[in-house]
């Protein structure tokens, strides 16, 4: 009778643990899906073209600039005069004079400074994601826009100045501020803005973009390229001529996701590519409960992420061919580059994973 009562007491226990791990788990699933943030679409991440050209270590070599000084500067400018103005997250506009000080130039306050952009005016624009384009002069800081058809500006991303002081720029999304969000939800939620200075107006030229980010003018200004992070590639947009307001494919199956891009003395440009997902974790982006669960528990975001064990840059001639490709392949030296920006033979490397600024002489690599 007492092993009959034990072996009664055992299924008892065991049903009551079996009931309470079932509970536990439908709980979780529950709080996954009812707290989740993010209406997932599926996303094949595109194949590298076989056009890419083979990865190598050329960004090993790159020298620091500004180390210890600068906090995640994630793109990089010169004005007229060769000053170097960077943004940090430490909410700083700091700049490099031709004889090598640094100065702390502007605090502007918050964690929110990315792209960067000089006038003719003197001064730069930078992009903030919570207020918009901010004008950075020598008399201080104001808004330059933060609204658009009635609704506030979020996550202005990169921005360029046309010769006839037109502003362009990139809303990387407007859903969301966390850029991993935005990827998970592989939902196109970035635009193309065009702020115009003589009508104090801002206009959206382009709509649903895959998470808009670097934005750059041709040499003879009469196309715009604008990044599509999570579609790994850059679109052209017309501004002159038959083709003014078209847009069609400047290059795709980039390897790697485009992040900031340059007008390149010679006509070509420069773009920073973003290792989207760690090798192995490709898949995340093909299961909608993955995405769920992650974008549920952002501390598992570290797990997919790539963007910090990795850095590309890549060369692309005006017509959309790949004409060079330097490489950190583990993120030895330097990872997560987000702007690579040609000046005087040097290319001048912003990162949002570094606490300087890299710099690579060209005639020589
Ligand atoms: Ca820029
Ligand atoms: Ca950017």
């Amino acid at each position: 009778m007492a092993g009959n009562n034990a072996f009664g007491n055992l299924n008892i226990c065991m049903r009551t643990s079996s009931t309470v791990i079932l509970a536990c788990i439908l709980a979780s699933a529950l709080q996954i899906f009812l707290f989740s943030p993010i209406s997932p679409d599926l996303l094949q991440l595109p194949q590298p073209s076989s056009a890419a050209l083979l990865t190598n270590k050329k960004l090993q070599e790159v020298a620091k600039i500004g180390e210890g000084l600068l906090d995640k500067p994630e793109d990089v400018c010169f004005d007229g005069e060769g000053i170097l103005y960077t943004a940090t997250r430490d909410g700083w506009i700091k700049r490099l004079h031709r004889n090598g000080s640094w100065e702390d130039w502007r605090l502007i306050g918050g964690g929110s400074l990315i792209g960067v952009t000089p006038t003719r005016t003197g001064g730069i624009i930078v992009c903030d994601i919570e207020k918009g384009l901010l004008k950075v002069g020598e008399d201080g800081v104001s808004i330059l826009t933060s609204h658009v058809n009635g609704s506030k500006i979020k996550f202005a991303n990169d921005v360029i100045e046309a010769a006839d002081g037109s502003v362009y720029f990139s809303v990387a999304s407007t859903e969301f501020v966390n850029w991993y969000l935005d990827v998970l939800e592989a939902k196109p939620h970035g635009q193309l803005l065009k702020y115009d200075p003589l009508l104090n107006e801002t206009s959206i030229l382009l709509d649903n973009l895959a998470f808009a980010n670097g934005v750059a003018l041709s040499q003879d200004e009469d196309f715009l390229v604008v990044c599509e992070t999570w579609k790994f590639r850059c679109l052209k947009y017309w501004l002159e001529g038959e083709r003014k307001g078209r847009t069609e494919t400047f290059i795709d199956n980039l390897p790697g996701g485009p992040d900031n891009v340059n007008l390149a003395p010679d006509g070509s440009f420069w773009i920073a590519l973003i290792k989207v997902t760690s090798d192995g974790f490709e898949f995340v982006h093909t299961s909608k409960a993955l995405k769920h669960l992650l974008a549920t528990f952002p501390k598992l975001f570290q797990l997919v992420k790539g963007s910090h064990k990795k850095a590309s840059v890549v060369k692309v001639a005006a017509d959309g061919k790949i004409i060079d490709k330097f490489d950190d392949p583990n993120g030895k030296v330097i990872s997560f580059v987000t702007s690579a920006l040609e000046f005087e033979d040097y290319l001048y490397l912003g990162s949002l994973n570094t606490n300087f600024i890299g710099i690579l002489p060209l005639k020589a690599a």
